[in-house]
């Protein structure tokens, strides 16, 4: 198995990262990026999450987007790149997003927001943690607060990963494991055990080969073993639709299903 695995995982791998442009136009600069932050140049996409079976909306993950002052847009990696730097400057970004995305989201359905290990860090607080009351507070019966927990990059994120769906655990609020199958992600088993919901990448639909499905059915049993709903992302053609489910996957995402996507506004003034 161990061979197979290295074979697929190269293979997500190379999918998830073609070679980036270096190109000096698109790079941020610190003062970019804080003209964004003050100006509220950024908005909010909600990307419906799809029943397999039924072709019903679900419910929405949250997206950030970010502009530049002539409307340009930046890609959210990189400004959470260069956020990382700077614990307080990512504390007050993610707080905006959040709010933001609670503020404009559909009222009913589940809604998955993205947090990071790195930030809840950032939103610790004496006895309580900044970003857990905040979805505490607003948690509501007909439109749950999901958060999608990635596990990834450096080793000292697991153990911060870890209290972080302690302290949602405790909260009440579900979490969602996101980015299965990224080759430099870690999975914990404890986190895998924990989690509502298991996403797994977009990287699983591209090149496929003969092995994958055998491969993605193997850790899409394992996921509903450990007790979760499983959602595949990144469905972009009938074709995509039709490999999810045979593998049997609950729930699917991804552009295909772009006229349910909502947005909104850019330099949104909203306030929580
Ligand atoms: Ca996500
Ligand atoms: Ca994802």
């Amino acid at each position: 198995m161990n061979a197979i695995l290295k074979e697929e995982f190269a293979a997500l791998e190379q999918a998830r990262h073609p070679v980036r442009s270096m190109n000096a136009a698109h790079m941020l600069h610190p003062h970019e990026l804080l003209d964004i932050l003050l100006n509220r140049r950024f908005g909010v996409e909600y990307q419906p999450l799809v029943d397999t079976q039924s072709g019903e909306t679900v419910g929405f993950e949250a997206l950030s987007r970010f502009y530049r002052a002539n409307g340009e847009v930046v890609a959210p990696d990189k400004v959470f790149e260069l956020l990382h730097d700077n614990p307080l400057l990512l504390f007050h970004a993610e707080m905006e997003m959040k709010k933001l995305q609670i503020l404009h989201a559909p009222e009913t359905g589940l809604l998955f927001l993205n947090l990071d290990p790195d930030s809840f860090h950032a939103g610790q607080s004496p006895g309580c943690n900044l970003f857990t009351n905040l979805f505490r507070r607003h948690q509501r019966p007909q439109r749950e607060i999901l958060i999608e927990v990635i596990e990834n990059l450096h080793i000292g994120d697991v153990a911060l990963a870890r209290a972080m769906i302690t302290d949602f655990k405790d909260a009440g609020i579900r979490v969602a494991m996101d980015d299965l199958g990224v080759s430099n992600g870690l999975v914990s088993f404890a986190a895998f055990c924990d989690s509502a919901f298991i996403k797994f990448d977009r990287s699983w639909l591209a090149g496929r080969t003969n092995r994958k499905p055998a491969v993605m059915k193997w850790f899409h049993g394992m996921a509903r073993a450990a007790g979760g709903h499983t959602v595949l992302e990144g469905i972009e053609t009938l074709a995509d639709l039709a490999f999810a489910r045979d593998i049997g996957f609950d729930y699917v995402q991804g552009f295909y299903f772009r006229d349910r996507f909502v947005t909104a506004a850019w330099r949104a003034q909203g306030q929580i």
